[in-house]
C-alpha cells in the first residue's frame, strides 16, 4: 500500500514537493493538506486529498500515515512536536526551528517517544555532486580537510517575506548544515563580516561573510549573497593537506547564440536540487513506512539553530561567538534500519 502523506504549507516549496509526491515518486499518496491560507491549499491540493482547516487535525487525522511540513520556520516547532505526539514520521522542511530551547524540545519530545521520527530537509545531503565529494574526503586520498568554501548565492528573494535576519537564520543553515556533514565535525564557532552592501538588497545586510570554526580546527568560509541578480549559483571546494576537491558547476546548459557561448544556470534551488529533492523524498518515505526516520535529525536540525543564533549574535557583536552543544542523546547515534532507496 501507498504511503499515505498529509502536507502541511502550500507555498513554493509546498507545491513543488506536492508535484514529486504525486507526478514524479511512486508509492506515496497526498491525501490530506492544510494551510493558514486556505484557499491556496483547496487551489493546490491534488483531486483526492482533504483539505483540513487546522495541521493539528491533519496531524492526527486516520488517513495520514506521514507529515511533510513545508510552513513558515517558527510554525515549525508546534506542527513537530503535534506530529511526535502522534507518532507519526515527519519530514519538515529547513530550518527545523528557529530557537535553541524550540530545538531541545522537539529533541526532548522525539527521545521520550524512543525512536527517530523527525527527517529535516537539508536536501545537499542527498545531492549526487555533494554526496561524491564527501567519498572522496572520507577515502581521504587528500588528507584532512583544513578549510572548506561554500558559495550560496540567490538571483533574488520574496521581497517581504524573506527579512534581514534569514541570510543567517533561513539561508546560512543549508552551509552549517553541510560543513558539519562533509567535513565530519562538528561547528564550536562563529564569525560574520558585513562588506559593502549590494544596492540590490534593499534593508538586507547582503552579501555577508560567515567564518564557520570547526571543532577540529578547519574552517569554512561562506559567502551569501540574496540578490546576486545572475542566478542560484552554488559552489564548494575543500581544501586538503594534499589537493582539492570541488563541486562541479552544474547544471550548466552550453547556450550558443548570436552574443557567443555562455554556460546557463539555474533560477533557483527547485531547480538546481530538483533530482537531491527527488531522492530526499525516496529515502524518506522507504523510512517513514518503517514508522522512523533517517537522513538529517533533530540533532542536526538543532546545530544549524545554534549555529544561526551564534552567527547572529556575531554580526552584532562583530566577534567570534561560540556554538555551545548539549551532550549528544544517544537515540542520534544510533544507526537506522533503514536501507537507502
Ligand atoms: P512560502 O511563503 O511560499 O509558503 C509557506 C506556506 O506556509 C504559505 O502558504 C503559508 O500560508 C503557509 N503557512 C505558514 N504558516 C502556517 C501554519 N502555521 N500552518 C499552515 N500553513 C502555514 O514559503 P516557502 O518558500 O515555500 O518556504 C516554506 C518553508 O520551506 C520554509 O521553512 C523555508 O525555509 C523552507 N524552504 C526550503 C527550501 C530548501 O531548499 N530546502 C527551499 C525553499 C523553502
Ligand atoms: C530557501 O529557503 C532555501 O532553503 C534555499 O535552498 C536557499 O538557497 C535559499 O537561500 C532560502 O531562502
Amino acid at each position: 500500500m501507498s504511503l499515505q502523506v498529509g502536507v502541511i504549507g502550500t507555498g513554493m516549496i509546498g507545491q513543488d514537493h506536492i508535484r514529486r509526491l504525486t507526478q514524479v515518486l511512486s508509492g506515496v499518496e497526498v491525501v490530506a493538506v492544510s494551510d493558514i491560507d486556505r484557499d491556496r491549499a483547496g487551489r493546490v491540493a491534488p483531486h483526492s486529498a482533504e483539505v483540513f482547516d487546522a495541521a493539528q487535525a491533519l496531524i492526527r487525522s486516520d488517513k495520514v500515515q506521514a507529515v511533510v511540513i513545508c510552513s513558515w520556520g517558527p510554525a515549525h516547532e508546534e506542527q513537530l512536536l503535534d506530529c511526535i505526539a502522534a507518532g507519526k514520521p515527519v519530514f519538515c522542511e529547513k530550518p527545523m526551528v528557529t530557537s535553541e530551547a524550540a530545538a531541545l524540545k522537539v529533541m526532548e519530545a522525539e527521545t521520550a517517544f524512543g525512536r527517530r521520527l523527525v527527517q529535516v530537509g537539508f536536501m545537499r545531503r542527498f545531492d549526487a555532486d555533494y554526496r561524491r565529494l564527501k567519498a572522496v574526503i572520507d577515502g581521504g586520498s587528500l588528507g584532512a580537510p583544513l578549510m572548506y568554501y561554500s558559495k550560496h548565492r540567490n538571483a533574488s528573494v520574496p521581497e517581504g517575506l524573506y527579512t534581514s535576519d534569514m541570510p543567517l537564520n533561513d539561508t546560512l543553515v543549508h552551509d552549517a548544515d553541510v560543513s558539519r556533514w562533509l567535513l565530519s565535525d562538528e561547528i564550536a564557532g562563529v564569525e560574520v563580516r558585513v562588506p559593502r552592501r549590494s544596492s540590490r538588497g534593499n534593508e538586507l545586510r547582503d552579501p555577508t561573510l560567515v567564518l564557520l570554526h570547526m571543532a577540529s580546527g578547519a574552517i569554512v568560509d561562506v559567502e551569501i549573497s540574496v540578490n546576486i541578480a545572475y542566478g542560484y549559483d552554488i559552489r564548494g571546494e575543500v581544501s586538503c593537506e594534499q589537493g582539492v576537491a570541488a563541486l562541479p558547476n552544474r547544471p550548466a546548459t552550453v547556450v550558443s547564440d548570436q552574443y557567443g557561448i555562455r554556460q546557463e544556470i539555474p533560477g533557483d534551488w527547485r531547480e538546481r536540487f530538483i533530482e537531491a529533492y527527488d531522492q530526499e523524498f525516496r529515502e524518506w518515505m522507504v523510512a517513514a513506512g518503517q514508522g522512523t526516520a533517517a537522513g538529517p535529525s533533530a540533532w542536526d536540525g538543532y546545530a544549524a539553530t545554534l549555529t544561526a543564533d551564534a552567527a547572529l549574535r556575531a554580526v552584532a557583536s562583530g566577534a567570534f561567538e561560540p556554538v555551545k552543544m548539549i551532550a549528544k542523546p544517544g537515540l542520534y547515534d544510533l544507526p537506522t534500519a533503514v536501507a537507502a532507496a
